[in-house]
């Protein structure tokens, strides 16, 4: 979604800006642009539809200079994909800002100000911030106490940082449900939605807080809490890597991230489990005590990483023998839910700034669950900072909008979860053996699975020019084929449905003829033979199957099935390795369909508004 990077220097920020704009360009987004301010007042704007590149290029031509700069990526919400609608906005060329949220009181604001004589030239929410500003600095107030009063104003989510033509030595930023992370430089200090645009100037970031506004300046950063009390915010170091954005040779990042996966669910399997188990705490200090008391387990998120929670839940009651509730973040904060008791909240989520799950998070504080969880990718990020235990997964910066290994290292971390609670509800010893097995041999087994990626280069050639598909699972593969379809979708803009293949009689079975293709996973496990009764009802009413099987699982390719073999492996790892033939799947048939494999139309990496 939405980015935003500022600097304060003496030196000319504009390189810093644009880097840190392309740095974002992973989260998704339509149009960019920058705002310069200059030691003598001279303030500069441009703005361009399509991609950073374009906005460099018109800076390049325009010898465009600032020692002081807001840049932005934005991803519309209020108003077409048009330059006027990028940001930054001016008031009266005095105030610029750029955003991330909505301001959802805007129409009431921009009646009141354009009643005050405020022109308004976009249609945006922001705008209205611009001018709720400029209209506290014309009673003379400073910049900063401008920002804390119009802030007061705003209802909805925002992260914005503002500019003040008069005063070039500063900009002031607020955070209310959009992150902002503070870096801090020799001489100069930064600001950014996301500490991976800042991280070629600095390693030092503050994580503001919400209802914090700050104050930055070349040699100063001061913090001020919610009630606007003076507060010091912790100096965090961070351990991303620096490089992190590079495709290391790939020509994509989603290739790159499916490559990751074997050293990544490494990393997040390291130094927490051994032959013996679990080492104490890895879910964070006080968890095993937690864990024991926990009775029943409500699981929450969006997208990708709900159908891990959707797997999660197989294993926590098959193994764990704790009952286990999965729901979607933006329905469960809606309606009204019964809570367990001894219920403990996972949230699970790879950026930890996604909307509908922070928000839901706050609202089962409310609702008095025992105690919250997160399993997530992002140290310091919103959902880790709130929530009473978490798990970092340790997949790395992840640039693909669609999620391939945060999935995997969630599943990983659920494995990890269910050893845990089962510790207390009387997980069987051979169940507990094989689940530690399973874990130790997993890397490995997934560098063995990305090794059958000819197979379906082949296969997706085949399947490109097709409209619509199925994907069919049962049991722990039900979410698996839900997450195919989902990789499918969001890529290749295929239309891809998942069903659990018991239900195919139920309706979806209208459907199938020789142009619905229909992809079947296939482990070899206890529900083969159901799945294969399934198979024959496909098969039966015309249908052309793609089977990703266990090569014991004995199917046979023929004119109506293309069997690909997967490397056999034991239960409980199963799902993860049954993702990287359907990751592989999508992103072949994107690779010839054209399409922009890490920026899909319409997506964003981080969904920071609900
Ligand atoms: C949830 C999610 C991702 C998806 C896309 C949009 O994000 O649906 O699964 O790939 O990036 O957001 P998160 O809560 O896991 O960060």
């Amino acid at each position: 979604m939405c980015g935003i990077v500022g600097a304060v220097a003496e030196r000319n920020v504009v390189e810093i800006l644009l880097e840190g704009l392309k740095r974002l360009e992973y989260r998704g987004y339509d149009s960019a642009g920058v705002a310069l301010l200059q030691q003598d007042g001279t303030l500069t704007r441009l703005r361009r539809t399509g991609k950073v590149q374009e906005l460099a290029d018109a800076v390049s031509s325009n010898d465009a200079l600032g020692t002081t700069g807001i840049a932005h990526t934005r991803w519309a919400t209020h108003g077409g994909v048009t330059e006027e609608n990028a940001h930054p906005h001016f008031s009266s060329d005095r105030v610029a800002v750029v955003h991330n949220g909505i301001i959802e009181n805007y129409m009431a604001l921009r009646k009141s100000l354009s009643e005050k004589g405020y022109t308004f030239t976009s249609d945006t929410d922001t705008e209205t911030i611009a001018h709720t500003v400029n209209e506290e600095l014309k009673a003379g107030h400073s910049l900063l106490a401008s920002v804390q009063n119009a802030v007061q104003q705003f209802h909805g989510a925002y992260g914005t940082v503002i500019m003040d033509k008069e005063d070039p030595s500063r900009v002031v930023v607020a955070r209310s449900g959009s992150p902002l992370v503070i870096g801090l430089g020799l001489g100069e200090n930064f600001i950014a939605s996301d500490q991976m645009a800042l991280l070629p100037v600095t390693r030092r970031f503050i994580f503001l807080e919400e209802g914090d506004v700050a104050e930055i300046t070349r040699r100063e950063v001061m913090v001020f809490d919610k009630h606007g009390d003076p507060v010091e915010r912790e100096v965090v170091e961070s351990n991303i890597e620096h490089d992190a954005g590079d495709k290391a040779g790939y020509r994509h990042y989603m290739l790159k991230e499916i490559h990751e996966q074997p050293t990544v669910v490494r990393n997040t399997l390291q130094g927490r489990v051994d032959d013996q188990g679990l080492a104490a705490d890895i879910f964070g200090h006080g968890a095993d005590e937690i864990l024991s008391k926990v009775q029943h387990v409500q699981i929450i998120a969006c997208g990708t990483s709900y159908h891990a929670g959707m797997t999660a839940r197989y294993w926590l009651e098959q193994y764990a023998n704790v009952s286990c509730g999965v729901e979607i973040a933006s329905e469960f904060r809606y309606r009204k839910s019964v809570v367990h008791e001894n219920s403990l909240l996972v949230t699970i989520s790879q950026s930890g700034e996604t909307a509908d799950t922070l928000a839901a998070l706050r609202l089962a504080k409310e609702l008095g669950y025992m105690a919250s969880l997160t399993i997530c990718n992002v140290p310091g990020s919103s959902l880790v900072r709130e929530s009473d235990l978490a798990f970092m997964t340790r997949a790395g910066a992840e640039i693909g909008v669609a999620s391939t290994k945060a999935f995997t290292t969630q599943l990983t971390a659920f494995l990890m979860l269910t050893l845990a609670l089962g510790e207390h509800h009387g997980l069987s010893l051979d169940d507990k053996a094989s689940i530690i097995s399973a874990l130790h041999s997993l890397p490995a087994k997934l560098e063995e699975t990305l090794a059958i990626t000819q197979g379906i280069e082949d296969l997706a050639e085949e399947f490109a020019d097709r409209n619509h598909s199925l994907f069919l699972g049962r049991g722990e593969q039900y979410p698996i084929a839900m997450e195919g379809a989902l990789k499918l979708k969001e890529i290749s803009y295929i239309h891809a449905e998942a069903y659990a293949s018991g239900e195919l009689k139920h309706g979806p079975l209208a459907l199938i003829d020789e142009e619905m293709p229909v992809i079947v996973v296939a482990p070899n496990n206890e529900l083969l033979e159901k799945l294969k009764s399934n198979v024959e009802e496909v098969r039966a009413r015309g249908g052309l199957m793609y089977v990703f099987a266990d090569k014991d699982a004995a199917f046979v390719s023929d004119e109506t099935m293309r069997v690909i073999n997967v490397p056999h492996c034991e239960g409980p790892i199963a799902p993860i390795i049954y993702t990287i033939p359907l990751q592989l799947l999508s992103y072949y048939v994107a690779l010839i369909k054209g399409t922009d494999v890490d920026q899909p139309r319409n997506l964003a990496k981080s969904v920071t508004v609900e």
